[in-house]
């Protein structure tokens, strides 16, 4: 008898919580096997495993090194999922990570006022952990330890992760929530009963349809799903591309739908309107497993994709063609979810759209739809149980976004600026690997919040902006110098990667476990880190998988065997999902509760005002977010950001190509720097394009300072989600400047 989904989400809440429930082990693992462990780290092999950390796909790979121990390449491990041997060229180029010579070297003490100037003295390990120790210590007295925040991003996060709630606080963020995926995981979590989490379970590889709407696949270089997309294709998959720029793969597309900025959702609702209104829905699918089916049927009535023209700019026989073209992949057809989806604030309404698109197909279970990944885990190294933390950001937000399933960064920051309507508390922030300047909208709001902070640590590897703020700085060393967590990935089947160092640290950089862990004894927390060598402890983690440090330094990828049988759903088989009904629900129960509509609405959004056109970002292959720019390997193959123009609108301002200008938003903040202009055919006349993450403005980025502009800088009307604090970032427009006024004068 197979399992029910019920049964599957319990077992993977279960082994989740044996993750935390660690002290059940306690007594009986730490003692023994800790003794020779430290010599497993020689570092005499000339191919070491490792798991990328360019982007947070994280491949699988090997580090191949010179005969003089130095670090010669690094490529893909044939047996890992993620990446089927081949890296992309962030991950090839990772090796530029390593032998920047702008890198942090050694920690770092400010010397004047907080000014973004990097304005320190070098300072010992030891005197920089104390600093911070006793600073920590000094905040718990005064405000109470709950009054601190993790902010971060990577492999780094588990263990100052296990710090601060070691220490009292609960309040641990990544910006790849509410600047990225947070709305796609609460829409499906809505519709399906569950998130979608990383990787994807887009059954691509099989796919007939695949339907991308703002997601660029093959600029978004996430590894595996590129390698399936271009196998779909070459195996007749159809692709259909909504996207108000011609993309790449929008080339490699049967359908290109440019549509007009902000208006997904009616897209999206007429859609709808033509595969229920022509029967094209799967209909014992629905009848099984769906709640709310008529009220969505009357729902849409009014959504004809004459309506949508109107509002989208797709005309309606492109609409019907579309919707016939998944209706005959269907179940096969994947409506791709997206993963930066904070765009316009109605953000998890428009992923909620395209759930239902999903369900009404029957694609949700089914090959070449949504596979039903295995979510597993390994124990972790036992330590005592985290205190509970007095309160944490979200008392400080007064009631909203209680539909979010993960602390919010923005959010962070919100309860650590003291307004007279927010009951603000937080006063220390560590930031490991989150260079939040350029990462979080609205700088000016980061910027206040890092100045009502008492104390802000920043652990990096870079001199990257946000360490100009910091209190003290800390060197990380590179993911190919140290050790790492496991990587235990879901999947069609669960894996597990192991990363070990290829070399030795350089400079006077430190793992961010080693640095967890001194601080850890510094404050009196030693007892939560109680592993001897980090090798010790992923040794004993891999026994309880029945594996070892030895065979996973000799294989780097190992399966593990799946805990719910069924990739797929069985036809007709009893399936609960765990929504309040039980059902895939159409109509949200979960949102009306909450005063939310229970059916996606289209809300129409403000246009860009005369002479000004949307401020649309995205990704380069060969870069990952602002970490890269300054990477030798990578600024070798795109130095600097360009800024895409529509030939009509080129003309009306007479701008040529290569021609450098100033953007101006429509709060009035101009970049720092000039932006080459491309004219292109391949941007909607009411929009202009760049990549994220240059125009860096800290001059100890020799590489990349100053080069091209900062989309981050421009965006700062953010349209927040209301269901669960999503920061819209798309609301942005911009305009041409040619000049600034200091320029004038001078
Ligand atoms: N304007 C704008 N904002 C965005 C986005 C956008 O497209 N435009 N994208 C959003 C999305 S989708 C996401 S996921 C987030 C990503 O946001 P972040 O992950 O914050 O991205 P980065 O700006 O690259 O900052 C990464 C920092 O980590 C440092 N780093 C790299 N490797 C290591 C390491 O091994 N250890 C440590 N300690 N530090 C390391 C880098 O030097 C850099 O300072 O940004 C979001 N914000
Ligand atoms: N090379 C590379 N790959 C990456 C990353 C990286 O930094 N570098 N980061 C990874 C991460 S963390 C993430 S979250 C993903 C992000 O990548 P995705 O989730 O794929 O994409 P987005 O950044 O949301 O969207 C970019 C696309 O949306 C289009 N767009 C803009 N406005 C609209 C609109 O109103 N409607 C529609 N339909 N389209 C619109 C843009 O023209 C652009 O083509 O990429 C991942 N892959
Ligand atoms: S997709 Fe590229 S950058 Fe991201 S983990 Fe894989 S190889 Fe590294
Ligand atoms: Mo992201």
């Amino acid at each position: 008898m197979s399992k029910t989904r019920r049964d599957f989400i319990k077992i993977s809440s279960l082994s989740a919580a044996g993750i935390f429930a660690g002290a059940k082990y306690l007594q009986s693992a730490i003692p023994g096997n800790a003794t020779k462990l430290g010599e497993i780290g020689n570092l005499n092999l000339n191919r070491t495993p490792t798991y990328c950390e360019v982007c947070f796909w994280k491949c699988a790979g090997w580090v191949h090194k010179n005969e003089d121990g130095t670090i010669k390449k690094i490529t893909g491990n044939d047996d890992d999922p993620n990446c089927n041997g081949r890296l992309c060229p962030r991950g090839t180029g990772g090796i530029g990570m390593y032998y920047d010579e702008d890198r942090l070297k050694t920690p770092l003490m400010r010397v004047t006022g907080k000014d973004g100037k990097q304005t320190y003295r070098e300072a010992s390990w030891d005197e920089a952990l104390d600093f911070i120790a006793k600073r920590m210590k000094e905040i718990k007295e005064k405000h109470g330890a709950e009054c601190t925040a993790l902010l971060t991003h990577g492999s780094g996060g588990h263990y100052f992760g296990s710090l601060i709630k070691a220490f009292g606080s609960g309040n641990v963020a990544a910006p790849s929530y509410a600047q990225c995926r947070g709305p796609r995981e609460v829409a499906f979590l809505a519709t399906f009963g569950e998130g979608l989490n990383s990787p994807e379970p887009t059954d691509i590889r099989d796919t007939r349809c695949l339907v991308l709407i703002g997601s660029h696949l093959g600029e978004n270089m996430h590894n595996g799903q590129v390698q399936e997309m271009s196998d779909a294709i070459d195996k007749g998959a159809t692709i259909i591309t909504v996207d108000p720029r011609f993309s790449t793969v929008a080339s490699k597309s049967k359908f290109w739908l440019p549509i007009k900025p902000a208006t997904d959702i009616a897209l999206l609702l007429s859609w709808m309107h033509e595969i229920i209104n022509n029967g094209w829905y799967d209909k014992k699918y629905i009848e099984k497993y769906a709640y709310g089916f008529e009220e969505l049927k009357d729902y849409i009535q009014p959504f004809t994709p004459e309506w949508a023209y109107g509002i989208t700019t797709i005309k309606p026989d492109q609409i019907r063609e579309t919707a016939r073209e998944m209706a005959n992949a269907a179940p096969a057809v994947i409506i791709h979810p997206g993963r930066h989806v904070t765009w316009y604030g109605d953000d998890t309404q428009r992923v909620r759209a395209m759930a239902i698109l999903n369900a009404l197909l029957g694609s949700w279970g089914r090959r070449g739809g949504f596979y039903i990944p295995d979510i597993t885990s390994v124990p972790k190294y036992p330590h005592p149980h985290f205190p509970e933390p007095a309160r944490d950001w979200r008392d400080a937000m007064g009631g909203k976004y209680k539909l979010a399933d993960l602390a919010l960064a923005s959010g962070v920051c919100d309860a650590t600026i003291p307004t007279p309507d927010l009951d603000c508390h937080i006063k220390a922030w560590i930031v490991n690997g989150t260079n939040l300047i350029m990462t979080l909208p609205d700088q000016r709001k980061t910027l206040d919040a890092i100045n009502s902070l008492e104390l802000m640590v920043v652990i990096d590897t870079m001199p990257a902006e946000i360490t100009g703020y910091a209190d003290v700085v800390l060197p990380e060393c590179t993911y190919l110098e140290r050790w790492d967590d496991l990587r235990i990935l879901q999947g069609r089947f669960p894996t597990i990667s192991l990363r070990m160092p290829a070399a030795q640290p350089k400079y006077n950089s430190k793992p961010g476990y080693w640095i967890a862990k001194e601080l850890a004894k510094k404050m009196g927390l030693g007892e939560y880190f109680a592993w001897n060598t980090f090798e010790e402890k992923l040794d004993w983690e891999l026994k309880q998988v029945n594996s070892s440090l030895e065979e996973m330094k000799k294989i780097g990828v190992k399966k593990l065997t799946r805990e719910y049988d069924d990739i797929y759903f069985n036809d007709g088989e009893d399936i609960e999902f765990n929504t309040n009904t039980g059902k895939i629900e159409l109509y949200s129960t979960a949102l009306e509760e909450e005063g939310f509509d229970p059916m996606p609405r289209y809300t129409p959004h403000q246009e860009p005002p005369e002479g000004f056109y949307h401020l649309n970002y995205g990704r380069a292959p060969m870069h990952t977010f602002s970490r890269t720019t300054n990477n030798p390997n990578l600024a070798d193959l795109m130095d600097e950001n360009v800024v895409w123009v529509n030939p009509k609108v080129a003309k009306e301002w007479g701008l040529e190509n290569g021609q450098e200008v100033y953007l101006e938003n429509q709060d009035g903040i101009i970049s720092d720097f000039k932006i080459k202009v491309r004219v292109t055919e391949r941007i909607r006349f009411d929009s202009v394009y760049m990549i994220h993450g240059f125009g860096h403005t800290n001059k100890k980025l020799t590489r990349t300072y100053g080069k091209g502009a900062s989309d981050s800088q421009l965006i700062t009307r953010v349209l927040t989600d209301p269901i669960m604090g999503g920061t819209g970032m798309r609301g942005n427009f911009v305009t041409f400047r040619f000049e600034k006024e200091s320029e004038a004068q001078s």
